[in-house]
Formats: C-alpha cells, sequence, structure tokens
C-alpha cells in the first residue's frame, strides 16, 4: 500500500466554520457514509471491551440492512477483549487495516497486522488485544451463520491478503480483480468478504442487479459508484450500503488503484415469512 493512500483515520470533529458535508445520503435503496461523517462524538463502546470504540457502519435497523453489521473498530494499545461477542451464534469476520493485533482461538494465537483476514465460526472462545505500541484498527463483520442441515459450520480461516491471489474478472485485461479469502465452492460460508480492484481507469461495467446486499469500505484510491442510478463519488475511508437488488456500476479515478471491502451474503435458499 502507498503511503499516501494508507488509510485515513475519521475522528477530529471538524472546525465551526466548515461548510457541511454533501456526501452523506440515506435512500431506501442505498446508504453513503464518508469518512468525514465518522468522527468521535458518533462512536460507540461495547460491553467488555476495553479502551476500544467503533463506527457501526451498517445494522438491521428498520430500512436497512437485514444481514449483517458491519463495525469499525479502533483499539488504543494495550487494549481489546476477552469476551469480544456477547450473542449466540454470531459468526465474525475481522479484517485489519492499521497496528497489529493478537487474536487467540480456543487457545490458538493468531498474530494479525494491516491486510490480515480472520474467519472465527459462531460458538467458539475468543479473544483480542493491540499487542503493539500504537492504535490498531479493524473491520468487523458479523452475520448470524445460516444453519442447513447436514453441512457443517466453516473452519476457521486466518490468512493474509498477501497470500489471497487476486483473480481477474474476464474481459477486464487484469483491470478489475477480486481476492476471494475463501472458496466460492465452499458452501459451509454463508457470506464472503473480498477485495474488489479496479485499476485507473477500469470500470464494472453493467449495472449488477442481484439478491445480495452488500457493504462496501473503501481502502484506497477513488471512484464514482453508480448506486440506483445515481453517481455518488467516493475515496479511501467513505462507506456504502447497497440493498438487495440495488443496481451498481462504478468507474475508477484518480492516478492510483480503487479498492474496496465487500461483504455479500451467499449460499442460501431464499426463507419465507412464517
Ligand atoms: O460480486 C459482486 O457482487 C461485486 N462485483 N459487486 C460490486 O463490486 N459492487
Ligand atoms: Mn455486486
Amino acid at each position: 500500500m502507498n503511503a499516501d493512500r494508507l488509510p485515513v483515520r475519521p475522528g477530529n470533529v471538524p472546525p465551526q466554520s466548515t461548510l457541511l458535508d454533501k456526501r452523506a445520503i440515506v435512500t431506501e435503496a442505498y446508504t453513503v457514509i464518508p469518512k468525514g461523517s465518522m468522527t468521535d462524538i458518533v462512536s460507540s463502546r461495547l460491553p467488555f471491551w476495553e479502551d476500544t470504540s467503533l463506527w457501526v457502519l451498517a445494522s438491521p435497523v428498520a430500512g436497512f440492512c437485514s444481514t449483517f453489521s458491519h463495525y469499525l473498530v479502533e483499539v488504543e494499545a494495550g487494549g481489546g477483549s476477552e469476551q469480544p461477542e456477547t450473542e449466540a451464534g454470531i459468526q465474525s469476520v475481522l479484517f485489519v487495516t492499521v497496528g497489529t493485533l493478537q487474536l487467540t482461538i480456543n487457545d490458538t494465537r493468531h498474530e494479525l497486522r494491516c491486510g490480515s483476514y480472520a474467519y472465527i465460526p459462531s460458538g467458539l472462545e475468543w479473544s483480542l488485544y493491540n499487542t503493539g505500541a500504537a492504535q490498531a484498527t479493524f473491520h468487523w463483520f458479523r452475520k448470524p451463520y445460516h444453519f442447513v442441515k447436514g453441512l457443517d459450520e466453516p473452519d476457521v480461516v486466518v490468512t493474509h491478503e498477501s497470500q489471497v491471489e487476486a483473480m481477474v474478472t474476464p474481459g477486464s485485461n487484469g483491470g478489475w480483480t477480486t481476492k476471494r479469502f475463501v472458496d466460492p465452492a465452499d458452501l459451509r460460508h454463508d457470506m464472503h468478504i473480498t477485495i474488489v480492484s479496479f485499476e485507473p481507469g477500469c470500470v464494472l461495467p453493467f449495472l449488477e442487479t442481484h439478491v445480495m446486499e452488500h457493504g462496501l469500505y473503501v481502502l484506497e484510491g477513488k471512484g464514482v459508484y453508480n448506486l440506483n442510478q445515481d453517481w455518488v463519488e467516493v475515496e479511501a475511508g467513505d462507506y456504502m450500503w447497497l440493498r438487495a437488488y440495488c443496481p451498481q456500476a462504478c468507474y475508477s479515478g484518480g492516478n492510483g488503484t480503487f479498492r474496496y471491502l465487500l461483504y455479500k451474503d451467499v449460499n442460501r435458499h431464499i426463507t419465507f415469512p412464517k
């Protein structure tokens, strides 16, 4: 990652002279939370977490997402939790963007750094601590695991984005790639967190319109996203949520790679209200 494209820390409230940020948008089909809207006064804390604060970027409140929650979490040096998850049946994916963290799952330790990915099945004992000298930042995706009779829950996965091959989308001349942390053919998984990248000038060239919902956090660069016919300019540090069937496409802008962390629910039958 280039130094000039490292994640920008959200946090400070801007001065009173600031013109209001016009990029925050909430519609029925999508939400945009620009990095300027993530200030310390709108962060949250969690039970049993020390020296930690977070922004809840997606949650199943009325009119918002239905399958997951997404937190952007900052942990001070020495902070963390022995009891991170207090709800039953919740699986997690962690993706680290700043600093170093020690993850312990069922007594096995894993050292996480910028670019580390961890999948933690529901029901396992785990803890997470910032073992570095500076603040650490990670993304935390939580989803109730959709059990299916005859399918086991997935195994623990701890890896790093440098270990994952970037799969080229056919027809994109290498300009549109996706890093998949779990095998798409492994149907035990009911959610995928991937990293989608577009080289400068490259595009997602059709209006994807699909049942899966998305959370997108821009990791690097900038681009213009088409969300249900609206063109929205986004850059590193911005968040988007797209409801099921929200039409979506994008152009990459600027002179560096435009890339984002993507949540997608997958691999399950449609369920019907009882
Ligand atoms: O796989 C996807 O749904 C992905 N291509 N969507 C997106 O990047 N908006
Ligand atoms: Mn999509």
